[in-house]
């Protein structure tokens, strides 16, 4: 059996994050991977030199390309830059019965440059967050999707919670950007009971594309018929390993590494 896995989302040049991650990681989960891009980025592990949406007519032609003939098993999205062209997902991904969508709610890169027009925010609620199976937002990305203040334990429960409303089926709050300093904590709300997925925080700056890879590892394992605890659960084993096991490419913030799951497992010191 071949898995089908799609990714919607925008390009990295430098390859560390975006479609380039998502497909790299598709293919060491073992699953075929296929993407709809939405927009492309000049960039390199020192920032983004320029952004360039593409047509929403192109996103909608690529996505019926696909759901014509290689429908996916689960699916992704990550930058998707304006409110328009996540309308257009958002509906061909309800006109097409995708059930197992992943939203990544991709806002800013690590550098400050806006990936998600700030007037956008309200429709990555209304067409994608409603529809999601898993959406997985970083600390500062729950919080201007809630608007809530996170900090503490209980803020997480809180915004997990509202995000749920939305109707979003399983909610992860990501611990990266917490204060811990000794644990990246990820939090998962099913809208029954909470679940914690605990790494221990490595110290380095070479985080670049860890949030693209993590949902795209999710999608990857839900494609194969592992349920949503099974997936996070193997996406932190393979984004801890990817993070622990630095490239040390580019003189700036650098990718992750792709190849470290499979290559060395999950040993972290
Ligand atoms: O990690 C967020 C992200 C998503 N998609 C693209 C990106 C980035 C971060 O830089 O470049 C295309």
């Amino acid at each position: 059996m071949v898995y089908k896995t799609l990714t919607i989302a925008g390009s990295d040049s430098g390859g560390g994050a975006g479609i380039q991650a998502d497909l790299k990681t598709f293919q060491e989960l073992g699953v075929y991977g296929m993407s709809v891009i939405t927009a492309v980025t000049a960039q390199n592990t020192l920032g983004v030199q320029g952004v360039y949406p593409i047509p929403v007519e192109s996103v909608e032609k690529q996505i019926n390309s696909i759901a014509d003939d290689l429908s996916p098993h689960a699916l992704k999205t990550g930058m998707l830059f304006s409110a328009e062209i996540i309308k257009k997902v958002g509906e061909l991904v309800e006109a097409n019965s995708w059930i197992q969508l992943v939203v990544d709610p991709v806002m800013v890169a690590k550098g400050g440059s806006r990936l998600l027009q700030e007037e956008a925010v309200e429709a990555m609620k209304e067409h994608l967050i409603s529809r999601a199976y898993v959406v997985t937002p970083n600390i500062p990305e729950a919080e201007v999707l809630t608007s809530l203040d996170i900090r503490t334990e209980e803020d997480r429960k809180a915004a997990a919670k509202e995000l749920y409303q939305m109707g979003a089926m399983n909610v992860v709050i990501k611990g990266g950007h917490s204060e811990d300093e000794s644990y990246a904590v990820d939090l998962l709300y099913d809208g029954q009971e909470f679940h914690e997925f605990k790494s221990p925080r490595i110290d380095t700056d070479h985080t670049h594309g860890t949030g693209c890879t993590f949902a795209a590892a999710v999608t990857a394992e839900l494609a194969k018929g592992h349920s949503v605890k099974d997936a996070i659960h193997t996406a932190k084993l393979f984004i801890t390993a990817a993070i622990y096991n630095e490239l040390k490419i580019g003189s700036g913030k650098g990718p992750t590494n792709h190849w470290a799951y499979k290559q060395f497992g999950v040993e972290v010191k």
